[in-house]
């Protein structure tokens, strides 16, 4: 355990997370067989590699390395447990472009994995990602405690899997009307389990590492669950006013689908309305951290504010 730093400059620390976060996939992605593995292929290696390396804000692992720091958590850890968030979440961007489900041509301003090789390779490279991710939340260097590194397993498995994202996915798709009639969406609870879980994740992290306080794991869950809705009204915000290039990604893709969102629920007003008030929610969930909760705090609006 090492001590936690006072918050600097938001922006300074999130590129360094990121930079850092960059150098250990680059690790975990290298060529070089792990006892029980009998051979990596190139050509699997290299689209893995190509959809995790380079790109991203990594504000998943940022959320996981900033939770646990709240805790005096080693940061290697941490970073080790965002780095297998972060390929939960490049496996779930992957396998969302296919032309089965969102049929993206363009992802972090450059082709998307299907587009630059084949769907096979691109499925694949999907699922060499989500199980690689949990041959890192199980490592010994995660917490010499077998029971904590349990903990997490589950709760990872639980936020990616079939009542976090993929149900959340699935939900998506029904309300498009991809297996007939288009069935009813609850906006909130469909995108909490899509894109908020795994956010939720990069937050109770931090407290299951740090072997926290009940009370202390259900600020962390409060918060994660504000920033998650928050996150998702942004991303609704940009498809409708944001900027294609600084997004690299094409927008106006939810009204083309006719999609509910919180945009078509609340309005453009009264989505921002709402982003203000799970701000403060956030806030709120942070205030028994104190200055500990700082870099957090910062998070959030982070989140509601950005531009990408
Ligand atoms: C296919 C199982 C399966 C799940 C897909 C999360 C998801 C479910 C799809 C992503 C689709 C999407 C673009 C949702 C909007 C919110 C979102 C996850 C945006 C991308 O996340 P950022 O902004 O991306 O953190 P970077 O590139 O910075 O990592």
């Amino acid at each position: 355990m090492t001590t936690t730093t006072p918050p600097q400059d938001f922006a300074k620390r999130l590129d360094q997370t990121a930079e850092d976060t960059e150098a250990l996939l680059a690790k975990l992605l290298a060529d070089t067989l792990l006892a029980d593995e009998i051979a990596r292929p190139k050509r699997l290696m290299d689209a893995m590699r190509y959809s995790t390396l380079g790109g991203g804000k990594r504000l998943r692992p940022f959320l996981v390395v900033e939770s646990a720091a709240i805790f005096g958590v080693a940061r290697e850890a941490a970073l080790l447990a965002g780095a297998a968030l972060e390929c939960i979440h490049c496996y779930s961007l992957i396998h969302d472009d296919l032309p089965a489900m969102d049929n993206s041509d363009l992802r972090r301003g450059r082709p998307t994995l299907h587009k630059k090789t084949d769907d096979a390779t691109a499925i694949l490279a999907g699922d060499g990602l989500l199980t690689l991710a949990f041959d890192i939340i199980t490592r010994d260097e995660i917490h010499q405690d077998p029971a904590v590194r349990l903990l997490l397993t589950r709760a990872l498995a639980r936020c990616a899997g079939i009542g976090g994202m993929v149900g959340g996915q699935m939900l998506d798709l029904a309300g498009e009307g991809r297996f007939g009639d288009r069935e009813p969406v609850d906006v909130a609870r469909l995108q909490q389990m899509k894109t908020g879980a795994l956010l939720r994740f990069g937050c109770i992290a931090g407290a299951l590492l740090g072997q926290s306080s009940q009370k202390e794991y259900q600020a962390l869950d409060d918060y994660g669950r504000a920033l998650g809705e928050a996150f998702q009204i942004a991303d609704d915000l940009l498809d409708v006013e944001g900027d294609a290039a600084a997004l690299g990604k094409q927008t106006g893709q939810d009204a083309a689908l006719g999609k509910t969102t919180f945009v078509t629920q609340l309005g453009i007003d009264g989505a921002k309305q709402r982003v203000r008030d799970l701000l403060a929610r956030a806030d709120q969930a942070l205030s028994i951290f104190g200055p500990r909760g700082d870099v957090l705090r910062a998070a959030a609006r982070f989140v509601a504010e950005r531009k990408n």
